[in-house]
């Protein structure tokens, strides 16, 4: 019945009946407008489109958090061993989408919008991209995540909740500008605050002795503190109850104000010093395979690490208290060396703080961590002065030094009196002004260390960790990497997804091996057909919004040539770039009569203090406008930079591409995940035998891909044997003609000079990246890719057939590989 408080307020008005909703739609479509009005309070007529986008967030968000909860309780109760992925970088991207597609409601999702009015394609585009990576290697911690979840892989990323992330791309008289990418200034519906967990974090101070009965104790003093507050994200599975966790750390002033300041009267002062702690999250290194070496940089590093640490072990110890069971509990995945300091920090809290012996705990964290190498680049090998180190981290140097000695007595013992051996395998590099070398922490530490595609991981045997290879046989792993086809098949590529189960049936989402069937219909003219459909609609859709982005028109029925990828001189743009000028020569000579009509499109980012590759966009855009606006092409050939370069942009690009160009020199690009994305999404690929296009190759077949360029080995001979670009270039009029063209201004009539530091790194300094040594090599299969292009059969069955044969790129299959070989842990379910 009704009390006497619901009769009296029944008689107010507005009555609360006036919210209830109509039970005529479906359930979500009742939730949809209960959170447009209870989450972004808004009635339907007073709404903006980012009303809808809140309220679908929220509808989405429930489903998600009802699993979580239960996730949650399931891992608490069973207590199993869980493994933890720490990582500098997580390109997510979107979440919505996403989230509905895992769950499996995106079908109801869209239907409830749409009885609403609105369409839920549109809805998805006002969510701004979590950027809080720079490319393959954020991307990649993303997939594993993805893939973990839909594995009830009990999994936990750990990472910094940048306030900034990547950079967004504008392009202003062709060159990159950067602008602040302030993703959060709308809020975050996907992110929970968790003022219960919060670490303190330390810096500077010294380190105090004190001899005890036990032997030496020390004692980090004077230190300054900052507080670690975690924000969680949800990270759910797919067709699985499962919902993982990514905890983001967010830095916080230890005190309101520094008391002593602000006594003082100095209350600016106060505040300075309020900003400089909170800095420490503020914003994301822009730069991809390199390192910068600053202070900031470390103080990243060690604040998400000593938190994260923290973090495990409190959870480990509210349930255990014999540490001895920790490796039974835990499982530490070191995402290149950003991280590498846990294994000092481990040390640490075991040591220090809970006051293990030394070599009971460094038995336990050798149990504990492993390591991911994802690049043979010197340029991204991190080292830190042991100056910088000592002073930040006063107490963890001292910790590292004892690592350090007792290995190096190790190696003597195993290898008495190779002193040059010690030398090179030390920690602590003391040729360069001393340095802390991570990669070797990263390697001691750890009982397996892997690179990410087979090529890969046998140069790290055979050249970087060779030393280390003799030392700890057997420690060196290769695990491939993948990508998760949740997000790079069904959710960006929705035609193909349809037509793939109209074929083959729906086992292809729990197996992408299952793609396989697909092979015999290579062969059926029907659904060949029905294949470049689908393919010439995605390109229409990504015609129509680089039309929108850029102005420039693509016809739909051209070649669709694209290289997507930071913007780096080991990847070859440039290389591209002499393709495109030769084929522009030959079209103003008019030597070749029927051409094939190609569009080629560049998307991605230079670190803003990498001039050389900024130099690369600028002349990218120069060369577009030339080529792009001479009648003598027409639709010949057209050039496209796409600007700001991100996951969401990925989700049209791969989709709609023809030929996927992974060019990169031989032994340099470690795995490469685009070229998978790529050829998921029937996309021909150009490439060297670099990375994982090597594997890509075994797996389509050599017939359905356009390989060319040295080899890793030709390429080690030929610098051995004192190449020499200019033989090369005095020996091809073609390779002449174009490089001359860019570098004597015919690209940047204004400014003859603007390119003229290309012609320098390519001809007097040396040509790093032997671009003319391959570039005869590049222009004759891209012949044939023009050729093969006007052969729509044979075009469409070979981009089949690497559709077909692509399953083994599935990040769950590489996922299952670290389960097996490196982190042994179980699915949990409920
Ligand atoms: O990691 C990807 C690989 O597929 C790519 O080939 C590789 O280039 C990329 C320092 C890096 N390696 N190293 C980095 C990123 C940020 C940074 O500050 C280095 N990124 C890669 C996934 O394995």
């Amino acid at each position: 019945g009704k009390t006497p408080m619901t009769a009296a307020k029944e008689s107010n008005k507005p009555k609360a009946s006036t919210l209830v909703i109509t039970t005529e739609k479906t359930p979500i479509a009742q939730a949809l407008q209960n959170h447009l009005i209870f989450s972004a309070f808004k009635t339907s007529e007073a709404s903006t489109p980012r009303d809808w986008y809140v309220a679908t967030g929220y509808t989405i968000r429930d489903h998600v958090v009802e699993r979580w909860v239960k996730t949650a309780e399931a891992y608490n109760a069973q207590d199993p061993k869980r493994v933890y992925y720490l990582s500098l970088e997580f390109l997510l991207g979107r979440m919505l989408q996403n989230a509905a597609l895992n769950l499996g409601i995106e079908g109801e999702v869209a239907e409830g919008l749409k009885t609403l009015g609105h369409k839920l394609e549109d809805v998805v585009e006002l969510e701004n991209d979590a950027a809080l990576g720079n490319g393959g290697l954020g991307r990649l911690a993303a997939c594993f995540l993805d893939s973990m979840a839909s594995m009830d892989i009990p999994g936990t990323g750990y990472g910094i909740r940048y306030e900034y992330g990547m950079f967004r791309q504008s392009i202003s008289q062709g060159q990159q500008v950067e602008n602040p990418d302030n993703w959060l200034r709308y809020g975050n519906i996907w992110e929970f605050q968790r003022p219960e967990s919060q670490y303190p974090v330390r810096f500077y101070g010294r380190v105090v002795e004190f001899p005890t009965a036990k032997g030496m104790e020390y004692h980090w003093v004077d230190a300054e503190s900052v507080l670690a507050i975690a924000y969680d994200m949800p990270v759910p599975g797919y067709d699985t109850e499962t919902v993982n966790t990514l905890r983001l750390w967010s830095a916080k002033a230890a005190r309101e104000f520094d008391l002593a300041h602000f006594n003082e009267g100095n209350y600016e002062k106060a505040v300075e010093e309020r900003n400089a702690y909170e800095n420490i999250s503020k914003v994301l290194y822009p730069n991809d395979t390199s390192v910068l070496g600053k202070e900031l940089r470390l103080k990243q590093q060690y604040f998400f690490v000593s938190a994260s640490i923290q973090d495990i072990l409190r959870r480990f110890l509210a349930k255990h208290d014999d540490w001895s069971v920790l490796p039974d509990k835990v499982a530490i995945q070191l995402n290149d060396t950003h991280p590498a300091i846990a294994v000092a920090e481990l040390m640490y809290q075991l040591v220090d703080v809970h006051h293990l012996d030394w070599d009971k705990a460094w038995k336990i964290s050798e149990k504990v961590f492993a390591y991911t190498n994802h690049t043979l680049m010197p340029e991204a090998l991190e080292t830190w002065s042991v100056e910088m180190f000592g002073r930040l981290l006063p107490r963890h140097l001292g910790i590292i030094y004892r690592i350090n000695h007792e290995f190096l007595q190790m190696v003597n013992h195993k290898f008495p009196g190779d002193t040059d051996l010690l030398r090179r395998v030390s920690i602590i590099d003391e040729e360069h002004g001393r340095r802390v070398r991570m990669a070797h922490l990263a390697v001691i530490g750890s009982h397996t260390v892997n690179g990410v595609a087979a090529l890969h991981s046998e140069l790290l045997k055979s050249t970087l960790f060779a030393d280390f290879n003799r030392i700890f046989p057997g420690r060196f792993i290769n695990i491939t990497n993948g990508i998760t086809p949740r997000r790079w098949l069904n959710q960006c590529n929705p035609g193909l997804t349809k037509l793939l189960e109209s074929v083959i049936g729906k086992d292809f989402h729990h197996d992408l091996y299952k793609l396989r069937a697909l092979e015999p219909l290579a062969d059926d003219a029907d659904f060949r057909k029905a294949f470049h459909a689908v393919k010439l609609a995605n390109k229409e859709r990504l015609a129509k919004r680089i039309e929108q982005v850029t102005g420039v028109r693509l016809n739909p029925a051209a070649l669709f040539d694209v290289q997507i990828k930071r913007i780096h001189e080991y990847k070859r743009q440039l290389l591209n770039v002499l393709h495109i000028v030769t084929l522009y020569n030959r079209i103003r000579s008019g030597h070749v009569k029927d051409i094939t009509p190609r569009a080629v499109i560049f998307g991605g980012k230079a670190a803003p203090g990498y001039w050389m590759a900024k130099l690369i966009i600028r002349l990218i855009n120069d060369v577009a406008s030339i080529v792009n606006e001479d009648p003598a092409v027409g639709d010949k050939l057209k050039v496209v930079f796409y600007p700001n370069y991100e996951v969401s942009a990925a989700e049209l690009l791969f989709p709609g591409s023809d030929l996927s160009e992974q060019i990169s020199t031989a032994g340099t690009e470690a795995s490469g995940t685009g070229n998978m994305k790529m050829a998921l999404n029937g996309a021909l690929t150009i490439g060297t035998l670099d990375g994982a296009n090597v594997e890509i190759r075994e797996e389509v077949g050599e017939d359905n891909i356009f390989i060319f360029g040295l080899t890793t080995q030709q390429v080690a001979e030929l610098k051995a044997n004192h190449y020499n670009p200019w033989d090369y270039y005095h020996g091809n009029p073609e390779l002449k003609q174009a490089l001359d063209m860019i570098t004597n201004g015919f690209f940047s009539v204004d400014e003859p000079d603007r390119y003229r530091a290309i012609g320098e790194a390519l001809l007097q300094n040396g040509d790093q990246y032997l671009l003319l040594a391959d570039y005869a090599s590049y222009i004759d299969t891209q012949d044939a890719v023009g050729q093969l292009y006007r052969d729509k059969d044979e075009w469409n069955r070979r981009a089949i057939l690497n559709v077909a044969r692509i399953g083994k790129f599935s990040s769950d299959r590489t996922i299952g590989e670290y389960v097996e070989k490196v982190w042994h842990v179980k699915p949990v379910q409920h």
